[in-house]
């Protein structure tokens, strides 16, 4: 009954609802309607009471998994959410949930992370309550080599969701960091439970700096880290928050698109759109993997998402994934 209420509330978003009419149309009494309503203003949901007019609801961020659900344009992506206050790490458990069968597009957000995870063992700073922290579980009928385009695409989208958002033009260093003014707002943790030739799931994990102020972020991440509400004030924005169940929304609305596109074959629409945002091509770049440290100019991508770097010798190299740092962002000066 409680959803049923918020979706006539959300229907006459910001006028008054008569109580009286929401117990007709329900079928049952003001009192009942009254405990739906403390609820849902107990889960932070702004709605105004007034015994003569009705109930009104305001416009508010609420995080959870009906938020994220409402008017959620995607057909599979997000029909499962799970939303958990707190988590280690929505990786980890939307893993446990890819292992036991769930179904594809199943998201696992958190409202806070306790041991957010980057990649290479990396740490990710997951302040409570004001970033997005979410895990796709995907099932793409791709070969476990070509699955470094999910981060491709999930850096796309996440591109596109922002720029929807907040008309802000973020950028996509590769393989898996979205930056804006050159400091990182989001970062990509792909895992994936394959054979040798098949893949049995995809963990498409994406962090985003949303709400949080500069003194939120640890003090060593001050430098390379940005939030888009911050990137926003400091472009001279009205200083309002950014609602995280419609960007998720919009991430999922996008990631879908690029996804059934990969999953049709047509993966050099990924390479394509990824083309137009990235900072990384025809940049100098420094590149870190475990055979050592190299510096070329990144020249292209292939179709399955490794970077051609030219060295500095003349040779091309074609590189999987690794440490990468591109001269004038993040330190290499
Ligand atoms: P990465 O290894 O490319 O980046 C990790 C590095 O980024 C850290 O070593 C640190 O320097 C910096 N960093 C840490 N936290 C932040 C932050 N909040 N903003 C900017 N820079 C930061 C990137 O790994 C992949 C991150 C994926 C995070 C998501 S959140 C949901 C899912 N669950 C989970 O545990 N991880 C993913």
């Amino acid at each position: 009954m409680k959803d049923k209420i918020l979706a006539m509330l959300r229907e006459n978003q910001n006028v008054f609802v008569s109580g009286e009419m929401l117990s007709d149309r329900l079928g049952v009494s003001r009192t009942a309607v009254w405990k739906c309503i403390r609820e849902l203003r107990e889960e932070g949901y702004d709605i105004e009471a007034s015994s003569r007019k009705g109930y009104k609801l305001g416009s508010t961020e609420v995080y959870n998994a009906a938020e994220i659900q409402w008017a959620l344009p995607t057909r599979i992506l997000g029909k499962q959410v799970v939303y958990r206050p707190v988590l280690d790490s929505t990786n980890v458990l939307a893993k446990r949930l890819a292992m036991e069968d769930c179904p594809e597009g199943t998201v696992v957000v958190a409202d806070t992370q306790t041991a957010g995870r980057g990649r290479l063992g990396r740490d990710w700073s997951s302040s409570p309550c004001k970033g997005i922290w979410m895990s796709v579980v995907l099932r793409p009928a791709a070969k476990p080599e070509e699955v470094n385009l999910i981060t491709l695409a999930a850096a796309v989208a996440v591109v596109r969701a922002l720029k929807d958002a907040a008309g802000v033009e973020a950028a996509i260093k590769w393989p898996n960091d979205v930056l804006l003014d050159g400091k990182k707002v989001c970062g990509i943790l792909t895992e994936m439970g394959s054979e040798m030739e098949r893949v049995h799931y995809v963990i498409l994990g994406i962090g985003i700096n949303v709400n949080q102020e500069a003194a939120d972020f640890p003090p060593e991440l001050r430098d390379k880290a940005v939030s888009l509400y911050s990137f926003c004030a400091k472009q001279g924005s009205d200083g309002r928050l950014f609602n995280r169940s419609e960007i998720v929304k919009k991430i999922l609305f996008y990631l879908e698109d690029l996804y059934s596109t990969m999953n049709h074959g047509k993966t050099n629409d990924i390479i394509h759109a990824w083309k137009e945002h990235t900072c990384t091509l025809n940049k100098v770049v420094k590149i870190k993997d475990k055979n050592g440290c190299m510096t070329g100019t990144a020249e292209d991508i292939t179709s399955d998402g490794r970077l051609v770097v030219r060295l500095e010798d003349g040779t091309l190299r074609e590189i999987l994934s690794g440490e990468i740092s591109v001269r004038g962002l993040l330190g290499y000066s």
